[in-house]
């Protein structure tokens, strides 16, 4: 039974360059860490973060709090934090203090029990672990572009390789990543990037990138599917219900229509929030239209709809919102209650996706997350940026070990 002896945060920069924290905590001769990533599209029903000074200083204030107390499991702690800050989003804490905290306190635990960290957090789980698919972003898009290079409307152009084995899947991935360089070079688009490492294409037609990944996979030697994140609460414009993206608007009927359209002309795996986090009726008209044509088994994925929020997946679920889920631990502020929310979107029949953010640091605990919920994908953007690449890495390696572990 760990007690935390002491905690110490320090800021950092993520991916973009903006500060976030990380924190380490130390039981004996023990210390373990953990840093936190941050979106840019964020669901607004999102727990809130801290300002990274505040959340130093909230950290100081849990430990004399923590001071002498015994935490068995990662449920006692994360429940000690919830009862501490006091609000249903985290606001006097903040969210990114007690998931960093959250985070170290499980590799605590599995230190100290001389485990792996996935079997933590399967400890927590009512899944089985398993490996999940890798969703990775190759074509960036929306609001993970900078504007002046005239992005896709859609924020992320996904491509999803069949294997469950992390290395194949991986190897997939740049093979994939090669074949796609040529096909832009062919079409004269240079070298760009955005926040998830993905390539930019240019234009406001939002099947383009669907194209360039279709054109890709004719001359890719391996089976890929595809998926995006339409992002659709930072292109809803919050009048006479249009979605905008430069000069271009569709409502969300015409939406539906192109989402149908390039879901059958791609055979589309996945689609990500489709519509607007607060406009719940039109996802209930989409998931209705779909099964009316029996095309249910296309996944439409909650994010900004959901915020790995168990509440709302209940509520999404009841009505029929979506089918599928996308998990995030900053969404919610603990570890318990990211697996709580997952295991009952489970409960559900849906589908559940461990995921990254736009703002990322190096630390790879979605990893773990992801194979020991038994996640059916792993969203951790390009692996062409180191950030992300550490995720995937990471799946190899608890591979690697189950391996030596039957050997
Ligand atoms: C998303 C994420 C991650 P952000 O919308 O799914 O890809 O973006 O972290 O900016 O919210
Ligand atoms: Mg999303």
């Amino acid at each position: 039974m760990p007690k935390i002896s002491a905690a110490k945060g320090v800021i950092i920069n993520d991916s973009r360059g903006e500060k976030t924290i990380e924190v380490a905590i130390l039981s004996g001769d023990i210390e373990t860490k953990a840093s936190v990533p941050s979106g840019k599209s964020r669901g607004k029903h999102e727990a809130k973060p801290a300002e990274p000074e505040k959340a130093l200083q909230n950290l100081d204030k849990i430990m004399r709090a923590a001071a002498l107390k015994d935490f068995r499991n990662i449920r006692e702690f994360d429940d000690f934090l919830l009862e501490l800050d006091g609000t249903p989003d985290k606001r006097n804490l903040g969210a990114n203090t007690t998931l960093a905290l959250s985070v170290c306190f499980a590799r605590l635990l599995a230190k100290e029990k001389n485990i792996p960290l996935y079997e933590i957090l399967n400890n927590e789980s009512a899944s089985a672990s398993s490996f999940p698919r890798l969703f990775a972003n190759l074509i960036n898009g929306g609001l993970h572009v900078d504007h002046d290079l005239n992005p896709l409307p859609f924020q992320e152009y996904l491509v999803i390789p069949q294997a469950h084995d992390p290395d194949e899947s991986l190897r997939s991935v740049f093979s994939f990543i090669e074949s796609l360089k040529s096909i832009l070079v062919s079409r004269g688009a240079g070298e760009r990037f955005g926040d998830e490492g993905g390539f930019v294409v240019s234009g406001v037609n939002p099947e383009l990138g669907l194209e360039i990944l279709d054109e890709t996979r004719r001359i890719h030697d391996g089976n890929v599917d595809f998926g995006i994140d339409a992002a659709a609460s930072s292109l809803y414009s919050g009048k006479d219900g249009i979605y905008k993206w430069r000069e271009s608007g569709w409502n969300n009927e015409e939406l539906a229509r192109i989402y149908k359209w390039i879901a059958k002309r791609y055979g589309l795996l996945s689609i990500e929030d489709p519509f607007d986090e607060d406009k719940e009726e039109e996802w209930i008209g989409f998931m209705r239209d779909l099964r009316d044509k029996e095309e249910s088994d296309l996944w439409v994925v909650g994010d900004d709809l959901t915020v790995t929020n168990a509440e709302r997946i209940k509520n999404a679920a009841e009505a029929n919102a979506a089918n599928a889920v996308i998990i995030k631990p900053n969404q919610r502020g603990t570890v318990s209650e990211t697996i709580r929310a997952a295991d009952l979107a489970k409960q559900f029949g849906w589908k559940v996706i461990v995921s990254h953010r736009s703002g990322e640091t190096e630390d790879d605990f979605i990893a773990d997350l992801a194979y020991g919920i038994g996640a059916d994908g792993l969203k951790a953007g390009s692996p062409l940026r180191g950030e992300r690449l550490v995720k995937y890495k990471r799946l190899i390696e608890i591979k690697k070990s189950l391996e030596n572990k039957e050997q």
